[in-house]
Order: C-alpha cells, then sequence, then structure tokens
C-alpha cells in the first residue's frame, strides 16, 4: 500500500475489519516493523484527533513521529506551478515535499478543500504532489475531498456496535454557520456503499454530493422518512457541491435548523446509535440531549481513529519491509 485516500486504497474490508480487530486487541504487537522508522504527518489546517491519533498509531507502531504545522511553523508555501515568487511565499512545495521525504518513511498530510476552484480541490492537488514528489507512502489525514482514516474509523465502530447483520446506516445533513468540506460525508457515503450495510443518504435539495459518490444512491429529501427504523444515525454538515462551498441560507432559518438531529428524530429510529466525526457544534448538529444519551457512541467513534491509522500504517510498513 503506497497511498491512502479512497476506499479502493484498503482492498477487501472483511479483511481490513479483522485486521483492525487483532490489531485493537493486541496494539503493540508490531512494534519491530515500526523500529528506526519515521512518520511525518504535515497539516496545513487545524486538528485534534487526527494528530493525536496518527501520532499514538504510529507510537504503537514503534515509530518515530515528527508532526509538522505548516501555517505556523515552516516557511510558507508555494503550491501552484509556473508563478513568479515575488509575494509572501519563500518555498515552493516542489522542493518542499521531496525535502520532508527524505527525512522519512512514510507522510501523512492534512490539506482542506479551498474553495476557491472545484477542480482544484477534486483533483486533490496538494495531496497529488506529495504522492507524486515525495517517494514515499502517504497517507490522507482529511485531504481536499476525502477523509479515509475517520470512514474506516467509522466502519469499525459500527461493526462493534451493530446488533443485527445488515444494520440501516443514515447519513444526514445537518445545519452549521460556515461552509464546511464534503470530505467527510464523500469518504463516509463511498466506504457506506461497499460495506455490508443498508445505507440511506438524505439531506435538503442542493446539497448532493459529487455525481460518482451519488452513483447508486437516492437522495430522501423527507429526514424523519431516512430515520425510520435506521440503527446508526451519522450526523454531518457540509457546503454544497453544485454551488460549489456555498452555504444555501441562513442556519437559524427554519427551512434548515429543522435538520438538528434532535429526540423527535431519534425516536422514530430503531434505538439508533448517534455518531458524528467531531468537532460538533452543540444544538446545531445535534441537541445536547442527544449528544449526551447513552445511544451517542461519538466517543469510542473517536477512540476507534488510532486502530484505522494503525492498521493503514502497518500496512505501509510491511510494504516497506518486503
Ligand atoms: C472539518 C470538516 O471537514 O468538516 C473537520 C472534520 C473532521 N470540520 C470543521 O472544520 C469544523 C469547523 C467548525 O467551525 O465547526
Amino acid at each position: 500500500m503506497n497511498k491512502f485516500l479512497t476506499v479502493g486504497d484498503i482492498g477487501d474490508l472483511n479483511a481490513a475489519l479483522k485486521e483492525a480487530q487483532e490489531v485493537k486487541k493486541n496494539p503493540f504487537g508490531w512494534q519491530h516493523l515500526g523500529k528506526n522508522k519515521t512518520m511525518l504527518i504535515v497539516f496545513f489546517n487545524s486538528s485534534l484527533r487526527t494528530r493525536l491519533s496518527t501520532q499514538k498509531a504510529a507510537m504503537n507502531l514503534g515509530m518515530n513521529v515528527i508532526v509538522l504545522n505548516v501555517n505556523g511553523d515552516s516557511w510558507k508555501l508555494e503550491t501552484e506551478m509556473g508563478v513568479v515568487m515575488d509575494g509572501d511565499k519563500t518555498e515552493h512545495l516542489r522542493e518542499a515535499i521531496p525535502v520532508m521525504g527524505s527525512y522519512c518513511d512514510i507522510i501523512g498530510v492534512r490539506s482542506f478543500a479551498r474553495f476557491e476552484n472545484r477542480d482544484w480541490d477534486y483533483n486533490e492537488t496538494i495531496l497529488q504532489q506529495f504522492i507524486q514528489y515525495s517517494g514515499k507512502p502517504v497517507i490522507s489525514l482529511e485531504s481536499a475531498t476525502r477523509h479515509p482514516c475517520q470512514a474506516f474509523a467509522d466502519l469499525i465502530t459500527i461493526e462493534e456496535y451493530k446488533t443485527k447483520k445488515r444494520p440501516k446506516v443514515v447519513l444526514t445533513w445537518a445545519p452549521h454557520p460556515k461552509a464546511l468540506p464534503q470530505a467527510v460525508p464523500n469518504s463516509f457515503a463511498e466506504w457506506m456503499k461497499a460495506a455490508d450495510v443498508d445505507f440511506v443518504f438524505t439531506a435538503p435539495e442542493g446539497y448532493d454530493l459529487a455525481p460518482d459518490i451519488m452513483e447508486g444512491l437516492t437522495p430522501e429529501r423527507d429526514q424523519m422518512k431516512a430515520f425510520k427504523d435506521a440503527d446508526f444515525i451519522y450526523a454531518k454538515n457540509w457546503s454544497s457541491y453544485e454551488q460549489y462551498g456555498q452555504i444555501l441560507g441562513d442556519c437559524h432559518d427554519p427551512k434548515w435548523a429543522s435538520w438538528t438531529v434532535d429526540m423527535a428524530h431519534m425516536d422514530v429510529t430503531n434505538n439508533a446509535k448517534f455518531m458524528h466525526c467531531l468537532p460538533v457544534r452543540r444544538n446545531m448538529i445535534v441537541t445536547d440531549e442527544v449528544i449526551d444519551s447513552p445511544n451517542s457512541i461519538v466517543i469510542p467513534e473517536a477512540a476507534n481513529r488510532v486502530v484505522s491509522a494503525q492498521v493503514v500504517i502497518k500496512r505501509m510498513l510491511e510494504a516497506i519491509q518486503k
């Protein structure tokens, strides 16, 4: 495995889930793989879970870890080819990436969508440069259009908490005051379509995801109908794909505010578990009552971020060893 961006990069999901179980049971069982190996994690944006869980996963595997916050600690980096560098950017990614690659064995990169140009974001312009120029295996730690470590952790969590072979899993849009990336819902939908679940997508008109993600899905506009008999509710806000990077109205307007997940919503489910990738805006995405209820599994979900990252890093280390 030399890159981890989409669900296709992990291969068979049942094998991945089995490996996740083994890693969770015996987190220090593969320390020999990471001996004298270095993990570099590079952040162009803020992070809490990703930073800590990726470090913890690499440390569990016996690796050394270096963290770089590009916007705080390093030179300002230019990302576009062919520009005259007479502004505030000191160094080009074209040099910075191979230099970073020379100091490590695996690289993880966080680089959010910029929302300036849909093609630029959807081409994964930053991540692809890391894949092309670093010479090292690259993990997306939420890049412009995907958050695979999160989706893998979500799948592990659903596997642990499901009470039937094929649970009903609902991805629901929820209101938010800011324009947020589509990376989390893109990955969640992509992984759920590949998993053995009954997957339902619900969002208001104007908030459908990219066409390749929507393929095979029929968006349900009636959120209550979507929630009926659900076993898992996965809430997330995202901005519009169609009117790229826009929010289509004020989050306090009842038209959108009615999408907040509250007890009235949860009451029509099959005693569903509530999930969210975090960070979450309380009483905007979800009410206190729901997120503080025993059905909320957001904390064990976040804890599984170590497990998903560890399976991915372990596989990359195994590939390097060969
Ligand atoms: C990010 C997102 O992709 O939606 C990270 C999720 C893992 N979330 C945010 O940026 C939240 C920002 C906010 O102000 O609530």
